[in-house]
């Protein structure tokens, strides 16, 4: 079987608070393999592909607005059990919550600027890699 794969971003806050080199330090020490990986910014369309799952909640536009405000860091990491490890790497969704020495834990105050997205599941890490990448990029 293939080694298993997962889509993350750096959000624009990250990007805009010089963090890209202290997170994607933290991936690559676990022993993750960035197997591709871009700086853009999202289109809105990009955007509301990506939050599909998110459309009827009520801070969905907040959510667009804010994904869409500034370049973002896209990555596809490899790595046995990287997505439930990578999701154990953020910390919890608030970052509030999450457990210091997580990503969040350590670099994030507010729920709606967590620093870094990761996919949940092995559909939606295919789903989300195939947004962002074509397959030439994926080597
Ligand atoms: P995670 O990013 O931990 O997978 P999701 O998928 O529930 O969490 O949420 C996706 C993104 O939506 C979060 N990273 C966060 O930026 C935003 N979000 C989630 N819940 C809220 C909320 N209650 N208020 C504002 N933003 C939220």
């Amino acid at each position: 079987m293939a080694v298993e794969r997962t889509f993350s971003m750096i959000k624009p806050e990250g990007v805009r608070r010089g963090l890209v080199g202290a997170i994607l330090a933290r991936l690559e020490q676990k022993g993750y393999r960035i197997v591709a990986l871009k700086m853009l910014r999202l289109t809105p369309e990009m955007a509301a592909e990506h939050y599909a799952e998110h459309r009827d909640k009520p801070f969905y536009q907040d959510l667009i607005n804010h994904i869409t405000s500034g370049p973002v860091v896209a990555m596809v990491l490899e790595g046995p059990g990287v997505i439930a490890g990578l999701r154990r790497l953020m910390g919890a969704t608030n970052p509030q919550e999450a457990a210091p020495g997580t990503i969040r834990g350590d670099f994030a105050l507010e729920t709606s600027h967590n620093v870094i997205h990761g996919a949940d599941s092995p559909a939606s890490a295919e789903r989300e890699i195939a947004i962002y990448f074509t397959p030439a990029e994926l080597g």
